[in-house]
C-alpha cells in the first residue's frame, strides 16, 4: 500500500490546548505522526512519499470561499491586532444571535469560524492544513488510477471541520474533498465510513442533504463524547440525502464486539448501496487506552476491523484521523492496513 506523508504537518504545534479548565500540551501534537512512521518502518511498510502540490479547485468547490481566506489570513489579522497568543476562539454565535453576520474584528471573526475552542491556530496552521489536504489528494489520484488502497498521512485531522467552521483539532476536511474527487473522476457512488471515536460532525454537514456520497460514523454518543450537538442515531440526511447518512452513537465502555457489530451493520449497507469507492477516516482513538475516548478495543481489534473493511473489496483511501495514546497509535494504525490488506 503507498502511504503519502509530508514533513509539513509540523508546522502546525500550538502550545496550548483549553482542556477542563487549563492549558494543556495539545492531545493532537506532531509525535502522532512519528510513531506512525516508525511502526510502518518496523512492518517493512516503507513505500513512503512526499505528497504533489495542494490543488486547491476540490477544495474551493466544496468549502466556503470567505472560510478559506480566513484560514489563510488570520494569523496575519491576528497579530496586526496586537494579539500576543496564539488564535483561540472566545466568543462564538450563540442561541440568540446573528448566525449570519461576519464581523470585521478578527476576534469575532475568530469565533464565527470556530466551533470548538480547544483548538489553536498558529503562524504554521493555514501550511501545515494544506499540506495535509495535498497528501489525501495525492491518495486520492492513487487509487483513482489504479491502485487498490492508499493511506494519507495526515496531520492536522479533517472530519471535524465543515464548509466553514474549524474545531476538534481539524481545519480541512481532507476526508470530504477525497471523498468529492472520486465523484468527479467518475464515482457515481461513494462511501466515507468514519471509525474515528468521535462523530465526523463536518462530514456529516458537508454530505449531509446528498444522495451521491453516503456517509457512516460510528462514535462516542454525544450525550456524553465531543462534538456533543451532532451525531444521533437520527440524523439520517436531508432532502436528497435522506437515508444517506448512519450514525452509530455508542455509549462508555463499548467492547469490540458491540462496536463490531456497528460496523459490520455499516459495511452492509454500504456494500448493499453499491458504493464504487470507500474513504475511510482512520482514527485509533476507539483504543481503550485513548486519553480523551472511553471505548474498549484492543490493538488486534483493530486488525479485524481493517480485515472487514478489506472484505468490501472497494478502492479506498484512508485518512487520517484521530487518536491520542501516542505510542499504541502506530501499531493500531498500521494493524488497520495490515489487516485490510489481509481480506
Ligand atoms: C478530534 B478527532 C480534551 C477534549 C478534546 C476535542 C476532541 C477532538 C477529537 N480535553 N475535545 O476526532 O480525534
Ligand atoms: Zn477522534
Amino acid at each position: 500500500m503507498k502511504i503519502i506523508y509530508c514533513e509539513d504537518h509540523r508546522l502546525h504545534f500550538p502550545q496550548a490546548e483549553l482542556s477542563g479548565g487549563q492549558f494543556v500540551t495539545p492531545f493532537e501534537r506532531p509525535s502522532r505522526v512519528e510513531y506512525v512512521l516508525n511502526r510502518l518502518k518496523e512492518r517493512k511498510l516503507t513505500q513512503i512519499s512526499a505528497p504533489d502540490p495542494v490543488d486547491m479547485k476540490p477544495v474551493q468547490a466544496l468549502l466556503d470561499p470567505g472560510y478559506l481566506i480566513f484560514l489563510e489570513t488570520a494569523w496575519d489579522e491576528w497579530k496586526a491586532a496586537g494579539m500576543e497568543g496564539e488564535i483561540i476562539a472566545a466568543n462564538v454565535p450563540a442561541r440568540g444571535m446573528h448566525m449570519d453576520r461576519i464581523p470585521d474584528n478578527i476576534d469575532g471573526k475568530v469565533g464565527y469560524y470556530c466551533h470548538a475552542s480547544e483548538t489553536a491556530m498558529t503562524q504554521g496552521t493555514w501550511a501545515a492544513a494544506l499540506s495535509s489536504v495535498a497528501s489525501a489528494q495525492t491518495a486520492q489520484r492513487l487509487v483513482a488510477d489504479g491502485a487498490d488502497s492508499a493511506f494519507a498521512l495526515c496531520r492536522p485531522p479533517g472530519h471535524h471541520a465543515t464548509a466553514d467552521q474549524y474545531g476538534g483539532y481539524c481545519f480541512i476536511n481532507n476526508a470530504a474533498v477525497v471523498a468529492d474527487m472520486f465523484r468527479a473522476s467518475g464515482a457515481e457512488k461513494v462511501a466515507i465510513l468514519d471509525i474515528d471515536f468521535h462523530h465526523g460532525n463536518g462530514t456529516q454537514a458537508l454530505f449531509y442533504d446528498r444522495s451521491d456520497v453516503m456517509f457512516a460514523s460510528l462514535h462516542g454518543a454525544p450525550q456524553d463524547a465531543y462534538p456533543y450537538y451532532l451525531g444521533y442515531a437520527d440524523e439520517t440526511g436531508v432532502g436528497a440525502g435522506e437515508g444517506f447518512n448512519l450514525n452509530y452513537p455508542m455509549p462508555p465502555g463499548t467492547p469490540y464486539d458491540v462496536w463490531r457489530e456497528a460496523l459490520d451493520d455499516s459495511i452492509a449497507k454500504i456494500s448493499a448501496w453499491g458504493a464504487e469507492a470507500l474513504v475511510v477516516s482512520l482514527g485509533v482513538d476507539a483504543y481503550k487506552e485513548d486519553p480523551i475516548s472511553f471505548f474498549k478495543l484492543e490493538s488486534d481489534d483493530f486488525t479485524d476491523a481493517g480485515r472487514r473493511i478489506g472484505r468490501m473489496k472497494l478502492p479506498t483511501v484512508f485518512c487520517m484521523e484521530g487518536g491520542y495514546a501516542v505510542e499504541a497509535v502506530g501499531i493500531n494504525t498500521v494493524n488497520v492496513l495490515e489487516g485490510f490488506k489481509d481480506a
